[in-house]
């Protein structure tokens, strides 16, 4: 069947969301569409960011999120960037964004789906013109449309996402997505607009030589957490943390490694928050074929009390991961 065969590198994004859509022959294309709104939004964003050395658009805003952390201008900028893009695309009856504290109901209420979203993670890396990140995860609403999404339809568990993904706004912009067939990462081409096929069928390595965690916070790691890490370097791996989740997540998915943000005495849940970054992430690792847990349990199949719960983190080439979580047995 020639729909399914693999699509070139240098598809673009658009036709290749098209292409694929033709592989589910009763696909409305509703999934598609939502997608395209995602990439254009991306492609604002990006824009946004580029700029942000130029016209000193960045910086602190004055006002907080949720988290209690210093929200910076450009943080708000993506959020009502891809709040617009979706609201506007009509696929999306609500929304939850890490920066908002309640869902944000977008007014489509005949829309199937909702739709978690980070819309720029690594914010404390925008001024030093780091590598920063978008991250969103999409779910069919459970409850029937023609009202507002509830609570429940956003309070899923990872299993039920139906598309994931991120974008990296890094020395080149790149966006990568799951619709749980794979993973395929885009590049984007500036002087064209254009999203293109960079990285078909993204397979992460099984092992591999980089451990990626915030070792100043080993003062608050349980003994199990920091035989671990002592075990990574024994291995001589090497140590790389950029600090920006998704380009720390990027680097490890192509090059084999784990990231890890593990509960400490500190914060006995860690610091990301599950709808946000943990299942996406996980999502996309599970599909090029590496693992997520929370050091005891896969990541996809937490169930989520709070639109804002954290979660730890231990992602990446299952045998690292794998290692990570025989060592932390030792606390249970
Ligand atoms: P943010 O959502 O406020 O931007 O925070 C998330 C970021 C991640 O990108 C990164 O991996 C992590 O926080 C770094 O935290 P730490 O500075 O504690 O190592
Ligand atoms: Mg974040």
């Amino acid at each position: 069947d020639h729909n399914k065969l693999a699509l070139p590198v240098g598809t673009t994004l658009d036709r290749f969301i098209m292409r694929k859509q033709e592989d589910f022959p009763y696909a409305t294309g509703e999934l598609s569409q939502l997608l395209r709104d995602i990439a254009l939004a991306a492609k604002i964003v990006n824009r946004e960011i580029n700029r942000s050395g130029l016209i000193d658009i960045a910086g602190a805003y004055g006002s907080q999120n949720v988290q209690g952390e210093d929200q910076q201008k450009l943080d708000v900028i993506a959020n009502i960037r891809f709040i617009r893009a979706l609201r506007n695309g009509g696929e999306v009856c609500t929304i939850i964004s890490e920066e908002d504290e309640d869902m944000i109901q977008t007014g489509n209420n005949q829309g199937k789906y909702v739709v978690a979203i980070d819309p720029l993670d690594g914010s404390s890396n925008i001024d030093v013109n780091v590598s920063i990140g978008t991250i969103f995860s999409i779910y069919r609403r459970v409850s029937p449309t023609g009202t507002e999404g509830t609570e429940q339809d956003c309070l899923q568990t990872g299993t039920h996402q139906v598309a994931a993904g991120y974008v990296i706004y890094g020395s080149s912009t790149m966006l990568v997505y799951t619709t749980g067939n794979g993973v395929n990462g885009f590049t984007y081409e500036h002087s064209l607009g254009e999203f293109f096929l960079s990285h078909p069928n993204i397979s992460t390595p099984k092992t591999g030589a980089i451990y990626s965690v915030n070792e100043g916070s080993s003062e608050y790691f349980s003994e199990a957490m920091a035989a671990y890490v002592a075990y990574c370097k024994q291995q001589n791996f090497s140590a790389r943390y950029i600090g920006s989740l998704v380009a720390d997540f990027h680097r490890n998915l192509l090059k084999g490694g784990i990231y890890m943000y593990p509960a400490t005495k500190k914060a006995p849940n860690g610091k990301l928050r599950l709808m946000y970054e943990c299942n996406a992430l996980a999502f996309i690792v599970e599909q090029a074929g590496g693992k997520s847990s929370n050091g005891r349990s896969r990541t996809l199949e937490i169930e989520p009390k709070g639109l804002h719960d954290r979660s730890p983190l231990f992602i990446g080439s299952t045998e690292l991961v794998e290692k990570a979580e025989e060592f932390l047995a030792a606390e249970y």
